[in-house]
């Protein structure tokens, strides 16, 4: 394959396809022609990009063929996770913004109904679609509405506790719908659980194969294919390879099983796909994907070609970084703490290299658990370690442990369990967008009693925490950004944080700024460009969201009674709130202006950008903080400069 191409030049198959209707146009020479041709498309927009290239590289024919067979938008596809959505966007009139694939202002890296009415429903977060899916065929049925649903789904989903809810209520409620299993035996990683053992079952044994009066029965049920078709059965699975085995699970829940399928075979995936279209009631079709298909690299790695960052097209690499992220560094200290600790549980949620957790499951494989995109289990789960010795860890990122609020909340935090939650991807997490940025936690955490939680404005900070973390009897959280980190040199020395205690890391009589996490570095440039102007602040670096240093910030506060404090999460409930809280309590009458998240969902984008466009970068927190208090400055200075910039 030629991996360079000119930026933006079009191939010859793909430049005809502007909707799914010019799809239904081409032969299926020109369909497999197209298939090679947005592989490569893919490799080249996400290597610039960075993205979700494994999986899209593994459903390429897959989604070639629903859009032939169905009649979108008018049909609804709904993609479980949406990671696996750019073949659908290219053929769905998007293919000349693959360039700007999630960029700023770009077309997203998921499913968005604001984007397209070909995407159906909204997605990110994952095993949502088998649910979405049937809420949309109960809608169709009460109207009166011809349409068909087809949700997407992955093994990797099919570890989430959400898909058996709905498969649980689809089988029984009946309706048409069909669920495609695109299993291609991994998660992010290498795929878990009883459920992946059962579906390489269905792939490989052949004593699952169906006898010829069961592939009867069910071809029966396809309207136009009748008994009489249904008894060539044996030919017809001959002809198309189309295999029909028990899939007795999903059989007993009310599903017909279909498969496994090729998913790389358009005949016999557009065939199949022909015949599910016209049948009655739920189906559940197990198409057999390769993740990274056409892209040697990604087949090497699939895990890190799951998600990206740009990469050198022709050897698949990586820029190297010269600083550790926090995840590394986590995944460091869990070795170490691993290792002084025999009762040292780390939990991942199908994240083991995202959480920086595969030093640790490579050390210490009788402590490591990868329970599956199942975050609310792996709560719970911690809670019953904790409950009978163990020091469990566990690691989700900060948007997806919104999943297992009761659980942190019911299991955790009631019994006031030692369980560590060590939350990465905290902040705005960049070009994944609004289905990922973890700007929530601090306010869905601080809410519940006998918590302790902490946020590091560097990486020696973010050590001393997680060391910590271990004295506390109580839940813990630990909350850290995506990346690197301040950049300061690591000490080999550690120690212990006295709990809710800040630290002072500037004096100033004009104004009090209260920093947390990865805000008190922007908080330092800030206090230095305040300077320069002649106003000069404390800066508090609050460490603990909870409990707060109250000494502190009540003293600041009626030092200066001008207060600032700055966060990166929202601003409902967060950081800022506790503080204008505490002051309430305390009767303290504060100015206070508080600088974080506003009130609505922040785009895709690099991280600079959108501190930027939330004006919470150095220079424009300086420029609110003067606006809203003119009397800092000689209003005549700070006017001059404005005008000066203009
Ligand atoms: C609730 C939740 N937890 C974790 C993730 C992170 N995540 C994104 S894709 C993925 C793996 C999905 O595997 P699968 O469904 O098999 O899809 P594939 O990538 O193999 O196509 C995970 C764990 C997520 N999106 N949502």
């Amino acid at each position: 394959m030629n991996y360079l191409r000119m930026e933006g030049e079009q191939l010859p198959a793909f430049k005809k396809i502007n909707s799914p209707l010019d799809l239904k146009k081409l032969t299926l020479a020109e369909m497999n022609e197209l298939a090679g041709e947005i592989r490569q498309q893919l490799i080249e927009s996400v290597s610039r990009s960075g993205g979700h290239l494994a999986a899209n590289l593994g459903v390429v024919e897959l989604s070639i063929a629903l859009h032939y067979v169905y009649d979108t938008p008018h049909d609804k596809i709904i993609w479980d996770v949406g990671h696996q959505s750019y073949v659908h966007k290219i053929l769905t009139g998007r293919g000349d913004r693959m360039s700007t694939l999630r960029q700023y202002g770009g077309i997203s890296g998921f499913p968005k109904s604001e984007e397209s009415p070909y995407d159906a429903f909204n997605t990110g977060h994952s095993s949502t679609s088998i649910s979405a899916a049937l809420g949309m065929a109960l809608a169709r049925d009460v109207q009166d509405q011809h349409y068909s649903v087809i949700a997407v789904t992955g093994d990797g989903a099919l570890t989430g506790g959400m898909t058996y809810e709905a498969l649980n209520h689809a089988g029984n409620a009946g309706l048409d719908l069909t669920v495609i299993l695109n299993d291609n035996e991994m998660s992010i990683s290498k795929n878990v659980g009883a459920m992946s053992s059962y579906l390489n079952r269905l792939r490989t044994d052949p004593s699952y194969a169906r006898t010829k009066d069961e592939i009867e029965g069910v071809l029966s049920r396809i309207p136009g294919i009748g008994p009489n078709i249904a008894r060539a059965a044996g030919r017809f699975k001959d002809t198309v390879k189309y295999l029909m085995v028990p899939g007795i699970w999903f059989e007993e829940l009310g599903f017909t099983y279909i498969g496994p399928v090729n998913g790389h075979n358009l005949e016999e995936l557009i065939t199949v796909l022909g015949n599910v279209r016209k049948m009655k009631g739920p189906v559940l079709v197990h198409v057999i994907t390769q993740k990274g298909r056409g892209y040697q690299p990604a087949l090497n790695d699939p895990d890190l070609f799951h998600g990206i960052g740009p990469f050198d097209i022709n050897t698949g690499k990586t820029d190297r970084r010269l600083l550790p992220t926090y995840t590394e560094i986590f995944g460091q200290f869990m070795v170490d703490k691993g290792r002084e600790d025999d009762r040292v549980a780390a939990i991942t949620a199908a994240m083991a290299s995202g959480t920086g957790l595969k030093n640790f499951a490579l050390k210490f494989p009788q402590r490591f658990f990868d329970v599956g995109i199942c975050e609310q289990h792996a709560v719970t789960m911690a809670a019953g370690m904790a409950k009978a010795g163990l020091k469990p860890v566990v690691c989700i990122y900060s948007t997806f442990l919104q999943r297992a609020y009761d659980q942190i909340l019911h299991d955790v935090a009631l019994q006031n369990l030692p369980v560590i939650f060590a939350i990465d991807r905290a902040g705005l997490v960049g070009e994944d967008g609004p289905t990922h940025h973890g700007v929530f936690d601090l306010a869905y955490l601080r809410s519940i009693p006998n918590f302790t939680i902490m946020a590091p404005a560097d990486e020696n900070e973010f050590l001393d925490m997680l060391n910590t973390a271990f004295t506390i009897n109580g839940p813990t959280a630990l909350r850290y950004p995506r990346g690197i980190g301040a950049g300061v040199e690591i000490e080999p020395q550690r120690r212990i944080l006295e709990i809710g205690k800040s630290q002072t890391l500037r004096e100033g009589k004009d104004l009090g700024i209260v920093a947390i996490g990865r805000s008190v570095e922007m908080a330092r440039d800030l206090t230095t460009i305040l300077a320069e102007y002649g106003i000069e602040a404390t800066l508090l670096n609050a460490r603990f969201v909870k409990p707060l240093d109250a000494d502190a910030i009540t003293a600041l506060a009626r030092k200066s009674s001008r207060l600032v404090t700055i966060e990166d999460n929202c601003l409902q409930g967060g950081f800022g709130s506790a503080v204008v809280e505490l002051l309430a309590d305390y009767n303290i009458n504060a100015d206070v202006l508080r600088l974080g998240i506003p009130d609505e969902f922040i785009e895709q984008g690099k991280a600079e950008i959108l501190f930027q466009y939330l004006n919470l970068d150095p220079e424009s927190m300086v420029e609110t903080i003067i606006d809203h208090w003119p009397d800092l400055i000689p209003n005549a200075t700070w006017e001059l400069r404005k005008i000066g910039e203009n």
